[in-house]
């Protein structure tokens, strides 16, 4: 068995030599000659052969103890080692006809690795059994938890780097296993891949004592089970013992737990592999060291092709894993050696777990109407924005028991959405009598909180690319921490969409709240509107925008949201209490449209209007509502059309965006030649960048949030007024400092409009006394005053 194991890992190094290396003579029939070579070597060594052996090992326990496992590659760069095994086994020739499990096959996989149109070097989509990239580090484990909540039978074999073990993301996810219920969950099986080195530096974990390491991670939960050495044999026969050791204590712990329907936190059981990088390369090359060094992480050396002395090393590195004694002439693996491999959909490169999308059930939704404020008067209602969605959330859970979870970074009560407690939140670490006081911890909890944007993403991305479904809120101010990761899934999402094989999966839910504009004591730090400028450049058919102006257009945009798949949905409202606008049916209308005229919001809308005035967001929308009812008053014949953007890519031409309008139907809102001042949530010229092709651009005033404190304000008069922006502010005064509050945007449309402009004189006059006022109230009372047009 253990020279079979390691003749069956030694084709995987072969071929993964093979891939980097190789443009003709696969099988190594001829004499290895400089047309042999590929033009450009490209690709990552150093992990490949720990990739390798540690697949070789999961094939090995996934039929001794018949497990389902899928195999996550933190350091995915190292993709040779992976796409090795998951040729080997069959699925890539079974997907890609011209891999063939055959010596033209062979030449194939080798030519189109890390070359144009083939085969990514890193675990790309295209890979099988991928369910993350790893191109940008720190994503394994919170990819790997994720992914085994409420798969109860899913072992996730998690290689980690110990490069990018050094991450923050990573660092943290060890704390996964306080989430982790063995009842009703399956099990992470952390290999921590000591190989040293990183891309030209020691790792700091391959450098301290193993008593030190065992001390670290015996501090994190877990039991860490030491394989280390570099003697392949006797290497191999640690791991078996270690991958036993550590599988029958899986079982054991899924047993006892189970039996009893009683969940408990083991020390969940880890290897820590220490073996040097680029394991089976010459350890020098000329002078230089290669195994067991940093030149090992990506082409060992690049001259083979120049060089008659590296060809010669070069040969003689890929004839030491004896080729022609692990295929057979035609280029098959050994027989007996095929034998190793699972079968099927138990192929970690096969399983259905990696291509969730095939497991994905569609999610229970209950009828809206049950949830939706009451909306009388427009307006004078208020209610918390987001408290109706917690109760749809609640709702959602009770339907979908097993395949929907709540995630949030430890936001969730604050971000008004605490009616999912009910289903408890994930816990499996101490529990203290005092919990009992809406503590609301449970090992069978449905939100799963914990302070690390991070991990949350990472749990919520690998537990969607698994089948399932998911929410997830935070802070407007904070999403930026995930801005990256998000980006990153955003790529996988973009890609796998036009992968036939890959089924679609549900969407990422992200909800941001607790916005830039309702800051009133937590202040500067936590405006930033940033985060949706960073994604809406990103892949048209994958991001989608909205921003719910109330309560009943946001159940009726998370609603449309959970019925759909592959795509990012942001959706932006803040959980304060605002005015309501629409009953449920408008709302959904609304919604649908993503654009809509607001008839009550308007004067005399069945006419050309003057100027159109519009928003997008719930307190730049009341902002806007607000000055259209004193240019009401003000001036009563003035034609205003209000229209509110809900879906942001509305704005977007058609051409560019799937939810774009045409020209014609923008025109049709927003006028070819009208003034247009509209109020934004975010950062002004994110509005202008989409419109800027559109007919009346030029016409189109955005008013949002401004970042030049110190010059920011056109109005000379609010400069005494700045002092207090960073702080504590109250709505109307952060409103007014940026200038989208209804003052500012009543001065405008008296601006704007030519027939204004003579007599508006007094009435602007007018409006910034209000203004000085309204600062001063604010600077007095620590709150805002009633708002009431009709003391103009
Ligand atoms: C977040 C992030 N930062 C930096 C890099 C650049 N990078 C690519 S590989 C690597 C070293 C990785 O070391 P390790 O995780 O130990 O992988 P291995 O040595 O096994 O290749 C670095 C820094 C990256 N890919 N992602």
């Amino acid at each position: 068995m253990l020279e079979k194991l390691n003749d069956y890992w030694k084709a995987c190094c072969y071929l993964a030599a093979g891939m980097i290396y190789l443009w003709d003579n696969p099988l190594l029939k001829e004499p290895l000659k400089p047309e042999h070579i590929k033009e450009r070597l490209l690709g990552h060594w150093g992990a490949s052969p720990g990739l390798s052996f540690v697949y070789v090992h999961g094939n090995r326990v996934i039929n001794k103890y018949d497990l389902n496992c899928i195999f996550i590659a933190g350091p995915g760069h190292g993709a040779p080692g992976v796409i090795a095994p998951a040729y080997l086994e069959g699925t890539i020739s079974e997907l890609y006809s011209q891999f063939s499990q055959d010596e033209e096959g062979m030449k194939n996989l080798f030519k189109a690795f890390s070359f144009p149109g083939g085969l990514g070097s890193h675990c790309t989509p295209e890979l099988p059994g991928s369910i993350q990239e790893g191109g940008e580090l720190g994503y394994s484990l919170a990819h790997a938890f994720g992914a085994v909540f409420d798969h109860k039978d899913l072992i996730a074999i998690t290689v980690v780097g110990d490069g990018e073990a050094e991450t923050g993301p990573l660092a943290t996810c060890w704390h996964s296993n306080k989430f982790l219920n063995p009842v009703r969950d399956g099990a992470v099986l952390p290999v921590l891949l000591l190989n040293g080195y990183k891309i030209n530096n020691p790792t700091i974990l391959s450098r301290i004592e193993n008593e030190e390491l065992i001390s670290l991670f015996k501090g994190y939960g877990y039991e860490p089970y030491i394989v280390e050495g570099e003697e392949s044999l006797e290497v191999h026969e640690k791991m078996m013992s270690a991958m036993d050791s550590a599988v029958e204590k899986i079982i054991s712990i899924w047993e006892e737990a189970r039996s009893k329907n009683k969940p408990f936190r083991p020390y969940w059981p880890m290897i820590i592999l220490r073996t040097p990088k680029g394991w089976t390369a010459p350890r020098k090359v000329g002078n230089h060291y290669v195994e067991g060094y940093w030149r090992a992480h990506q082409v060992p050396f690049s001259d083979a092709k120049e060089n008659p002395k590296s060809l010669e090393v070069l040969e003689a590195w890929l004839r030491s894993y004896e080729p022609q004694k692990l295929f057979t002439p035609e280029g098959k693996l050994r027989e007996d050696l095929r034998d190793l491999a699972p079968k099927g959909e138990k192929r970690m490169s096969a399983t259905r777990y990696a291509n969730g999308g095939l497991l994905r059930r569609e999610l229970k939704l209950p009828d809206l109407k049950s949830f939706a404020v009451s909306v009388k008067t427009s307006i004078q209602d208020e209610a918390e924005n987001t408290r109706p969605l917690g109760l749809f959330l609640k709702e959602i859970i009770r339907l979908n028991p097993d395949n929907f979870r709540v995630f949030g970074p430890d936001e969730t009560k604050s971000n008004r959405l605490d009616a999912v407690f009910e289903f408890g939140k994930a816990w499996m670490a101490k529990v203290f009598p005092e919990d009992e006081d809406e503590g609301y911890l449970s090992p069978f909890g449905r939100t799963m909180e914990m302070l690390s944007e991070h991990t949350l993403e990472g749990w919520l991305e690998g537990y969607l690319l698994t089948g399932r479904h998911g929410f997830l809120n935070t802070y407007e101010g904070f999403a930026p921490i995930i801005s990256s990761m998000v980006n990153q899934f955003g790529k996988w999402l973009d890609i796998s969409s036009d992968i036939p094989w890959r089924a679609p999966i549900s969407s990422l839910n992200l909800l941001l709240t607790s916005v830039v504009w309702r800051q009133d004591h937590n202040g500067f730090t936590h405006q930033d509107p940033g985060f949706i400028t960073s994604i809406v450049d990103k892949w048209p058919n994958v991001v989608r925008v909205y921003f719910p102006p109330d309560a009943n257009t946001l159940l009726c945009t998370a609603w449309h949201c959970f019925q759909t798949t592959n795509r990012i949905n942001i959706i932006v409202i803040d959980k304060q209490k605002h005015p309501q606008y629409l009953s449920i049916e408008d709302a959904f209308k609304h919604a649908m449209k993503g654009i809509g005229i607001w008839d009550f919001a308007s004067n005399h809308p069945e006419h050309e209007p003057d100027v159109v005035i519009a928003s997008c967001g719930d307190i730049p929308t009341k902002e806007a509502i607000y000055a259209v009812r004193m240019l009401k008053k003000l001036f009563p014949e003035l034609k205003i059309r209000f229209v509110n953007v809900l879906n942001l890519f509305t704005l977007t031409p058609n051409t560019e965006h799937p939810d774009g309008l045409s020209d014609r139907e923008f025109d049709s809102y927003f006028t070819k030649d009208k003034p247009v001042i509209f109020n934004f949530h975010g950062y002004p010229w994110l509005i202008h960048r989409l419109t800027y092709r559109r007919n009346n651009h030029k016409n189109i005033h955005v008013r949002g949030y401004r970042e030049n404190r110190k010059i920011g304000i056109d109005a000379g008069y609010l400069a005494p007024f700045l002092k207090g922006r960073g702080g504590i502010t109250t709505p109307l005064q952060l409103a007014i400092l940026n200038q989208i509050d209804r003052f500012s945007i009543a001065m405008d449309v008296i601006e704007r409009v030519e027939a204004l402009q003579d007599e508006g004189g007094y009435y602007k006059d007018l409006l910034k006394n209000k203004q000085i006022e309204a600062l001063e109230y604010a600077y007095n009372h620590g709150v805002d005053k009633e708002f009431d047009e009709t003391e103009l």
